[in-house]
């Protein structure tokens, strides 16, 4: 009982502060070289829920893993994306990596 106990914490991401939760694959369009995907990596690791993120203008992706301590929030990774002047693939979702 007490094993499952921690399991579920560990699954909710209900643990210590400063450890990383999961990681989330974002498909970004209009990232052209690597001064874009700085853009993205700044303006997204602003967000207060994001431990590190890692775009690549050359595979299109944004991977951003939030702290274990909060929640992800798709929507606010987006905004962000956009708010840095691009934009998540039409009709894509991100995907959980790890
Ligand atoms: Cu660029």
């Amino acid at each position: 009982m007490r094993k499952l106990f921690f399991f579920l914490l560990m699954c909710f991401g209900v643990s210590a502060p400063g450890q990383a939760g999961q990681t989330y694959k974002f498909e970004v369009e209009g990232m052209t070289c690597g001064g874009c995907s700085s853009n993205i990596e700044k303006k997204v690791s602003e967000l207060e829920f994001v431990e590190s993120v890692k775009a690549d203008y050359k595979t299109n992706t944004a991977i951003v893993t939030h702290k274990a301590s909060a929640a992800f929030d798709e929507i606010a990774v987006a905004k962000a994306i956009e708010s840095a002047g691009y934009k998540v693939k039409e009709g894509t979702k991100a995907t959980l990596v790890q």
